[in-house]
C-alpha cells in the first residue's frame, strides 16, 4: 500500500472543482486518508518546489500557488503514485489526454488545477510538509471486499 499526496491548486478551488475533482478519486476506489485547506505561504512553496526555485518561472508559479487557498490530500491506494498521475495527465492542459483531470478541465500549463507526488521520496517528503503523521486517519473501507480481490 502506497501514499502519495494531491493538492487542489488555487484554480480549483476558486473555479469550485474541488467537489468534482476529490469525487473522481472516490470512484477510483481511493482512500482519502487525511484532508485539509490552507493558505500556502511564500515559504511553504519554495519547500514545495524546492527543485524549481531557480527557474525563470518559478516567481510566477509562488505567486499563483499563494494566490487563493489550496485543499492537501493524503491519498493511500495500491500504486497510488502512478494511479494518481496518470489521473492528472500531463502537466500542460493542453496537451493532457482527454479523460484526465487536466485533459478535461485544464487549458493552462501553469492552472493545470491539481498537484500530485511524482514518486515514493517526494511523496514522503512532500506528505510531511503538509501533514502531521497524528493527522492521517487509519481505517479500512468498508467497501474494499467489492473494490478488489483480497490477492490483488
Ligand atoms: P507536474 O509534476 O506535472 O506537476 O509538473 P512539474 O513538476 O514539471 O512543474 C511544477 C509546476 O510548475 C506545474 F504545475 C506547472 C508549473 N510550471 C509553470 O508554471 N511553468 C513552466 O514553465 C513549467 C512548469
Amino acid at each position: 500500500m502506497q501514499r502519495t499526496l494531491v493538492l487542489l491548486k488555487p484554480d480549483a478551488v476558486q473555479r469550485r472543482l474541488m467537489g468534482q475533482l476529490i469525487a473522481r478519486f472516490e470512484a477510483k476506489g481511493l482512500n482519502i486518508i487525511a484532508m485539509k485547506m490552507l493558505q500556502v505561504t511564500p515559504e511553504l512553496a519554495k519547500q514545495h518546489y524546492a527543485e524549481h526555485v531557480d527557474k525563470p518561472f518559478y516567481p510566477s508559479l509562488e505567486s499563483f500557488i499563494t494566490s487563493a487557498p489550496i485543499v492537501a490530500l493524503a491519498i493511500e491506494g495500491l500504486d497510488v503514485i502512478k494511479v494518481v498521475r496518470d489521473m492528472l495527465g500531463a502537466t500542460n492542459g493542453l496537451s493532457a489526454a482527454a479523460g484526465t483531470i487536466r485533459g478535461d478541465f485544464s487549458s493552462s500549463r501553469q492552472m493545470n488545477l491539481v498537484h500530485a507526488s511524482d514518486g515514493p521520496e517526494a511523496a514522503q517528503r512532500e506528505l510531511s510538509l503538509y501533514f502531521e503523521e497524528a493527522e492521517i486517519c487509519h481505517y479500512e473501507p468498508v467497501l474494499t471486499p467489492f473494490m478488489r480481490a483480497s490477492d490483488e
